[in-house]
């Protein structure tokens, strides 16, 4: 994970099943963002028989996606990102998703990585996206989170 007081997660997590959902809009961004999660798939050893990728239009879509296939999975990654513009409209997509994808989690008990990036820019998304040139890889720290909650709850004796 990047930012100031990030763990450094190890996680090892060859039989869990993931479902990634993922927004369309900002294509550019949301390749590097699905790119990170499958990366962070990867380096845990996830099997790509166990990971099932869903694209939804865009990240208000994130909440109903994740709710219906959270019960099926043991852990879901939401993606997509959202870029301020001239009206309102931003807030209430960006609080209508995180509303959601945390009241699924707390309501399912299935862990979801929280990979919405919610900018003011394109620029500042593209510098959290996994890209080349990027900062940060929001994709891959969020799949990561989720990854390391099914564990840590297993080994709390809570599968
Ligand atoms: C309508 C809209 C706008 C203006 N901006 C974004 C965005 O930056 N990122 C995103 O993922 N989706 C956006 N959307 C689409 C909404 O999330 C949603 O798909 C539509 O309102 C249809 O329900």
């Amino acid at each position: 994970m990047s930012g100031a007081g990030s763990p450094a997660l190890q996680v090892h997590a060859p039989d869990v099943r993931v479902a990634v959902v993922a927004a369309s809009w900002h294509e550019v961004v949301m390749a590097g963002l699905l790119g990170g999660a499958r990366r962070a798939l990867a380096d845990a050893g996830v099997r790509p028989e166990s990971v099932t990728e869903i694209r939804v239009p865009g990240s208000f879509e994130l909440g109903v996606a994740c709710a219906r296939v959270a019960p099926a999975y043991d852990a879901v990654v939401a993606l997509g990102v959202v870029i301020r513009g001239g009206t309102p409209h931003f807030d209430y997509v960006c609080s209508a998703a995180t509303d959601a994808l945390s009241g699924i989690a707390v309501a399912t008990g299935t862990p979801v990585g929280f990979g919405l990036l919610t900018c003011d820019t394109e620029e500042q998304a593209l510098d959290r996206a996994g890209l080349p040139g990027s900062a940060e890889d929001k994709g891959h720290e969020a799949t990561t989170a989720a990854l390391a909650t099914v564990l840590a709850l297993r080994e709390a004796g809570h599968p």
